[in-house]
């Protein structure tokens, strides 16, 4: 341990601590914006690159960035002297001289941590002007790149390559020239990006944002032609009270539904239908390998893969394309949703799937890229038409003037609103294997389940496994969160060393509560946890907590999709994967 004195106050950290943890530890925050540890994920990002947290110790001659500099015993700090908050003042003003001065437009307006900085120290001018760095404008399918935006922080970096190691982001040239960029200086959509969206959920600024649709679904609600339908993720009622100031964790179905029938949509569904719908075909094709598997063929492909995650389906379409007829075929309950409701429901409104639109509310960047793939479209006519994020929605309540807070809890439209308590929580890490579980279990014993809830499945460790009695069968499953974790468990399959029936894996850490298009958590853990508890309970708040149980899902497969699997099921619900 180490004894040091900041700001006059005495602390004890043990050796290897940062001037800038140990400050924190006595309540002295010391400002920073390259800076980002992340609890929920072990990681730290401290390129000492930003300079905003130099302090000042005593008999040195020069300042010392308190992120890189380890506190030694003895050591006398000053993090908020005359000199210190200069220099500090300077280098803000510095980073604003090269940096648009666009606040008031910016998609980060209100979230950004320069302009808090900004706001924080009170600057009022800037004394410096000159050159610029100027950067053409990357947009991707999800993803916008404003690089004259970044300010080197390098936190996207970390996160792309460290946690998720996709390995797209890294710093190239020098000088005003120098930008985090692809390599080459290609596009996103160009590389391999899976658009996870987790470098635009740790962005300091506005440089890396969501692909804004909001003025299209505005657009589409205001055309009398269109019958508009909408559809909420899981997770998104787990989160969307945090933007309006609620607790993290607040569970807010209600006021959610309520909210989309003030701005207009005609009929205001659920995506946990689809996620019902999901567990009937991905349990039916886990079924299916698993008998093929225990009656001796070896051409049957286990451990199957969930595939309802399309950051997930691109990482393995980029990186293990040996292996893309390991997951299921099942489309993601989104794609589902589209498919039932540009064919069955459009079929009932007798309405031509081209005045129907389909919007979806997702935790989640790359849904806007899943809802543009080829193979989800019937003649040019996607069956998803625009993907709004937690944070777009929220933006678009505020926008319409609704108080939220004043709104009635109201229910979802039905059919597509009917799910179970299964559908909900694959919003959280390990739901969709448990939902996956509960049907499986009881399609394959044909008996009862002794308990509802799996605590074997549950957590937020990035790797997990736990093996479920399936009467007397030992069922093997793995689960990863964290597009690096799942890596690991590709890379054992590969090589044929995996020893699971079954994997779920979701590309974002916590899994979609933790999505890049939720509202901003900085990776604090606990607010992950409320999330996940949320969801929990809103499983335990249903009627009904098995998929196959729904009565939508059964009239469906008895009206039009006969069924799990059958021909029709396939053509609607089923998907191909491309390397
Ligand atoms: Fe998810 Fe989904 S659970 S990916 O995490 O499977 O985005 O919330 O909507 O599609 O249902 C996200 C969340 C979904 C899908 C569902 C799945
Ligand atoms: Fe990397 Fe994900 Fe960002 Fe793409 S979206 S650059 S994969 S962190």
């Amino acid at each position: 341990m180490v004894t040091l004195t900041i700001d006059n106050k005495t602390v004890e950290v043990p050796k290897g601590t940062t001037v800038l943890e140990a400050a924190a530890k006595v309540g002295v925050e010391i400002p920073t914006l390259c800076h980002m540890k992340l609890d929920n994920l072990e990681i730290e990002n401290k390129p000492g690159g930003c300079r905003v947290c130099l302090v000042e110790i005593q008999g040195r001659k020069n300042l010392a960035p308190s992120c890189v500099t380890e506190a030694t015993d003895g050591m006398i700090v000053k993090s908020s002297s005359i000199r210190v908050m200069n220099t500090r003042r300077t280098i803000v003003e510095l980073i604003l001289s090269d940096h648009p001065a666009e606040c008031l437009t910016c998609a980060k307006s209100g979230n950004c941590d320069l302009q808090s900085l900004a706001i924080k120290m009170g600057i009022r001018e800037l004394h410096f002007s000159g050159e610029k760095s100027v950067h053409r404008e990357d947009k991707s399918p999800a993803i916008i790149r404003d690089m004259d935006k970044c300010i080197m922080c390098r936190r996207c970096e970390t996160m792309c390559n460290e946690v998720q190691t996709v390995g797209v982001l890294s710093a190239v040239n020098r000088g005003f020239n120098s930008v985090v960029s692809p390599a080459f200086e290609q596009d996103l959509q160009d590389s391999a990006c899976t658009y996870c969206g987790q470098c635009v959920a740790v962005c300091p600024v506005g440089a890396l944002t969501e692909r804004d649709q909001t003025g299209a679904v505005i657009r589409a609600l205001s055309n009398p032609d269109k019958t508009v339908v909408v559809q909420t993720a899981p997770a998104v009622r787990a989160a969307l009270g945090e933007e309006f100031g609620q607790e993290a964790g607040t569970l807010v179905t209600g006021k959610m539904a309520a909210a989309l029938r003030r701005l207009g949509f005609d009929y205001v569904f659920d995506t946990d239908f689809a996620a019902d719908l999901t567990i009937m075909e991905e349990g039916t094709e886990l079924l299916d390998r698993l008998t093929r598997h225990l009656n001796g063929d070896s051409t049957v492909k286990l451990p199957i893969l969930t595939s309802c995650c399309p950051a997930w389906v691109k990482f393995i379409e980029h990186n293990f394309p040996s292996l893309l007829d390991v997951p299921s075929s099942a489309k993601s309950p989104q794609q589902m949703f589209g498919a039932v409701a540009k064919n069955y429901f459009a079929e009932k409104l007798n309405v031509d799937r081209k005045k129907l639109v389909v919007v979806s509310i997702m935790p989640c960047v790359a849904k806007k890229y899943e809802r543009g793939r080829d193979e989800f479209a019937v003649d040019g006519n996607s069956d998803v038409d625009f993907v709004l994020t937690t944070r777009e929605l929220s933006h678009l309540i505020k926008l319409a003037n609704i108080d939220f807070h004043t709104l009635p809890d109201e229910e979802f439209d039905q059919p597509m609103g009917m799910s179970t308590g299964a559908s909900v929580i694959f919003g959280t890490t390990g739901g969709v294997i448990e939902a996956a579980v509960r049907t499986a279990y009881e399609l394959y014993t044909k008996k009862p389940l002794p308990k509802v809830e799996f605590e074997e499945l549950r957590g937020m460790e990035g790797l997990r496994h736990a093996t479920i009695d399936f009467g007397g069968l030992p069922l093997h499953i793995g689960i990863a969160h964290g597009l690096g974790n799942a890596r690991k468990l590709l890379e054992e399959i590969a090589a044929g060393r995996s020893q699971f029936h079954a994997i779920e894996i979701m590309s974002c850490p916590g899994g979609c509560i933790g999505g890049g298009g939720q509202p901003f958590h900085h990776g604090k853990s606990d607010i992950l946890k409320k999330r996940q508890q949320a969801i929990y309970q809103e499983d335990r708040n249903k009627p009904i907590r098995k998929s196959h149980e729904n009565p939508f899902i059964y009239q469906l497969y008895e009206e039009y999709l006969g069924e799990p699997m059958s021909e029709k099921a396939h053509h609607l619900l089923h998907t191909k994967y491309f390397d």
